[in-house]
């Protein structure tokens, strides 16, 4: 052989080897998942023994956020900015417009696959994913009877059916089928979105896990009701509990939230045992998060339609080859930073139109921070910004502001806004908010033109599915 093909056979050679060590990836996706809700990072009530097994293999985030929403769905917008890696004011929800992190994962060399939810629309499924099974493209549905299609090699979907398991087990089913038929040539990029736990919390009947109501803890921040009108006070998942809040009422919704939570954790327990007996389990990156947190009763709101901590804060938990074993960190980021980094970690180059931040370097030192500050917004009504301490919280259509210290107030239970000693903060937090707004193309004012009442009363009768307002 001449030196010059010598050298391309071993260049070829390495190349291969590279490709071959290239980590694999089963991202775990659930819906509507408080923060909150992992035995091992603090919840004492909650059973997740799985996610606690993922949190000792890896680095557990506590302030991983969803941008915010542009629709009551914010499940929508938050998948739209996983999977594209860009910002709330810069994405396409249909995932059409902009190459997602899927694609480029295969465009890498890797055997891409997604189970489960998926709220974008069917045109966006074979852009992002080469092969995908037991895929749920509607809105909320019991998850005993939802129907679920299957990709055809031709991109369209199969007619839809009706399993006769849990929808998020048969997506579950679907994934560790996928498991099961790699065999090592190519890495493999594995997307689980779990339909839950988003209401309906509804489980097999035969599922034991159960949770005594008594025992269940009221939210520190539970309100009968949300002191003010914050612009979506009737949305769908504001009506699943009457008004005025009651203990009660919030308490059996938590220990059935509770309970779908355990029963994906079991699911989650499944995917771990089979990448422990595959051959890829020390070469396998695990992630596990959700689209948004809930209120459930936290500020008296029930769903994710606001700009709190416990509706933006999600659980983030990344386990794998180089990533530390049963760390903590405090590091900031967007769920749309999540993408960035699994490429950074599996050498797959970016969309063009991905704007996340890589934070890789945390994984290897979870000490290190990662974004400085976040900007959130809901619709026009709601925008914040926080640095980590101190978080600020505009409404622009009542002209009210709020300010917390999340150091001494996790909870945001003591509005600082009206305490003299912070209007130079407020006035310096408003004009980097309105920057940051700007800078990232949105252009919504952060007072309105016409300024409604900011109290509140709880309608009489509400609105139905389909009318104004619901
Ligand atoms: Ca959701």
């Amino acid at each position: 052989m001449s030196l010059p093909r010598l050298l391309v056979a071993m260049l070829a050679a390495v190349a291969s080897l590279a490709a071959a060590r290239q980590p694999n990836v089963v991202f775990i996706f659930a819906d509507d998942q408080r923060a909150d809700t992992i035995a091992a990072l603090g919840n004492p009530l909650i059973r997740t023994p799985n996610l606690d097994r993922l949190v000792r293999r890896g680095v557990a985030f506590s302030h991983a956020y969803m941008q915010g929403g542009n629709q009551g769905a914010t499940c929508v917008p938050s998948r739209a900015m996983l999977l594209s890696g860009r910002s709330l004011a810069q994405i396409d929800e249909k995932l059409l417009k902009h190459e997602t992190w899927p694609h480029a994962f295969g465009a890498a060399g890797y055997s891409t696959f997604a189970a489960g939810k998926w709220h974008n629309g069917p045109p966006s499924i074979p852009k992002s994913f080469q092969q995908a099974r037991a895929l749920f493209v509607g809105g909320m549905a019991d998850p005993m009877k939802a129907p679920t299609s299957d990709m055809l090699p031709t991109g369209k979907l199969s007619p839809a059916r009706i399993s006769p398991k849990h929808l998020c087990e048969e997506a579950t089913d679907a994934t560790l089928a996928f498991l099961k038929s790699q065999d090592g040539t190519k890495p493999f990029f594995s997307y689980l979105a779990f339909d839950g736990p988003h209401d309906p919390h509804i489980v097999p009947d035969g599922f034991p896990v159960k949770y005594d109501v008594a025992a269940v803890p009221l939210p520190p921040n539970f309100l009968p009701q949300h002191p003010f009108d914050n612009g979506e006070m009737v949305v769908r998942d504001e009506q699943l509990l009457r008004w005025p809040r009651s203990e009660a009422d919030v308490k059996g919704m938590i220990s059935e939230y509770y309970r779908y939570i355990s029963f994906l954790d079991l699911q989650v327990g499944r995917i771990l045992d089979a990448i422990d007996a595959s051959p890829f389990a020390d070469n396998t990156i695990v992630v596990f998060s959700a689209d948004s947190g809930v209120a459930r009763g936290s500020h008296g709101l029930i769903g994710k339609q606001n700009l709190y901590e416990h509706s933006l804060r999600v659980p983030l938990i990344i386990a794998g080859p180089g990533i530390p074993a049963d760390k903590r960190t405090e590091a900031m980021c967007y769920l749309f930073d999540v993408m960035p980094t699994l490429g950074k970690l599996c050498g797959v180059p970016a969309p063009n139109d991905s704007q996340g931040q890589e934070f890789s370097a945390v994984l290897k030192d979870p000490v290190r921070s990662a974004r400085p500050f976040l900007m959130f917004g809901y619709k026009t009504v709601q925008k914040a910004l926080t640095d980590g301490r101190w978080k600020l919280i505009r409404y622009p259509h009542v002209d009210r502001t709020q300010l917390f210290d999340l150091q001494s107030d996790p909870f945001e239970t003591k509005d600082l806004s009206a305490d003299p000693a912070q209007a130079e903060r407020i006035k310096a937090m408003l004009a980097k908010l309105a920057a940051e707004m700007k800078a990232d193309g949105d252009d919504d004012p952060l007072t309105a033109a016409k300024v409604d009442p900011a109290e509140w009363k709880a309608p009489q009768r509400l609105p139905r599915p389909g009318q104004k307002g619901f």
